[in-house]
């Protein structure tokens, strides 16, 4: 009774305090030169037809399309060589969509102190490839020929000749287009592939029983590259934690198609600081691809993927790693396997995935690399 009477007290005593608010004041629109009211638009992050971090759109793909850039963002909306959960071909503009709160005027890092879209290259987003969804065949071709062109333009630099692209997956299938682009301008690259799986399972012991066609899929797609020539011996997984399926083949095989292994518990034991200066030394004087699988990351931070496996590593640990690369000559690089129709309300996946992207884009800025015809 004491304490009701009291909070009484204390309400009446508070109607002694007015809270006024000072008049609203009336928006102004800008007046056009002509006399039209006109829409400042600048630094809008929710305006307009959704780009990664609000990028320019550039239709890349177009026969008549001559802007120039250094860094290309591509969607690759494929998802038909997935083992597990489908999806992922809505990834790209899942990723686009987690990353609408960056924008190019208002993204300085608070780590490094760096605009990675002020510095000195043209970033563009170019929207997706266009792939078939019926026909894995064709829809890879597409995307080969999409990289082909969009890494044949011109770039906006005049000492870096060949653009360099970031593709938003798709299932991790799309890689292999990658990396066959990466061959024609940089030769054999070292692969820095983060993933909670080898994904270089023989196609005899993953799919290629049942047919050929079935053989190429996401987790055979790094065997295929070894097999094509396009990856160096000097490649390293990071965060693997998902079981083999034949205990003496695969990682035989694996071996055999020039990896080495950092599991997802060494970071215990290594550190992020660890995990980052092992993986510079196994690819130090190489040119580099890095392919980030959302599912390295632990379904608690990255619930929205095909093949998700727990235990895996937090959003901040990978950020710290995939930062600590700075200095290596990284050629291109991708982040796959988001599917958004798994996530959360609150996003965490493509949020994580977007960050990934700027990571990426960072490490591009931070080291230009000259092509073979450079
Ligand atoms: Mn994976």
């Amino acid at each position: 009774m004491i304490s009701a009477l009291s909070i009484l007290l204390l309400a009446s005593s508070a109607a002694g305090r007015d809270i006024t608010f000072p008049p609203v004041a009336g928006y102004q629109a800008p007046m056009h030169v002509a006399g039209h009211e006109s829409i400042d638009i600048t630094g809008a992050k929710f305006a307009g037809l959704t780009t990664f971090a609000n990028l320019p759109y550039v239709h890349c793909l177009g026969e008549s399309s001559s802007e120039k850039y250094d860094i290309a963002i591509l969607g690759a909306p494929f998802d038909t060589g997935v083992t597990a959960r489908p999806g992922a071909r809505f990834g790209p503009n899942g990723i686009r969509a987690g990353s609408r709160r960056i924008h190019p005027d208002s993204a300085w890092s608070i780590y490094n102190g760096k605009n990675v879209f002020k510095e000195w290259a043209t970033i563009v987003d170019c929207g997706d490839a266009p792939l078939t969804v019926l026909d894995n065949t064709v829809a890879l071709k597409q995307l080969d020929v999409a990289h082909k062109i969009i890494s044949g333009r011109a770039t906006n630099s005049t000492d870096y000749a060949v653009p360099r692209l970031v593709t938003l997956g798709g299932d991790h299938t799309t890689t292999l287009s990658a990396l066959r682009s990466t061959f024609k301008h940089w030769g054999a690259v070292s692969v820095i592939h983060f993933d909670s799986h080898i994904d270089t399972w023989d196609p005899e012991v993953l799919g290629g029983g049942v047919s050929h066609y079935a053989g190429v899929n996401h987790g055979t797609f790094l065997h295929i590259a070894h097999e094509e020539g396009l990856i160096r011996n000097t490649s390293i997984h990071a965060g693997i934690r998902a079981p083999v399926i034949n205990k003496k083949h695969d990682l035989r095989n694996d071996r055999k198609c020039g990896f080495e292994i950092i599991t997802a518990r060494d970071i215990d034991r290594l550190t992020p600081q660890g995990v980052i200066e092992k993986l510079k030394r196994r690819v130090a004087g190489t040119k580099v691809y890095i392919s980030v699988d959302i599912d390295v990351l632990d379904p608690a931070y990255a619930p929205a993927t095909g093949t998700a496996e727990v235990g895996g590593w937090t959003t901040r640990e990978l950020l710290t790693i995939l930062d600590g690369l700075s200095g290596l000559d990284v050629i291109g690089g991708d982040v796959v396997e988001v599917a958004p129709i798994y996530d959360n309300a609150g996003e965490p996946t493509t949020l994580a995935a977007s960050e990934v992207v700027m990571s990426l884009l960072q490490l591009m800025v931070d080291q230009p690399v000259k092509a073979e015809q450079d």
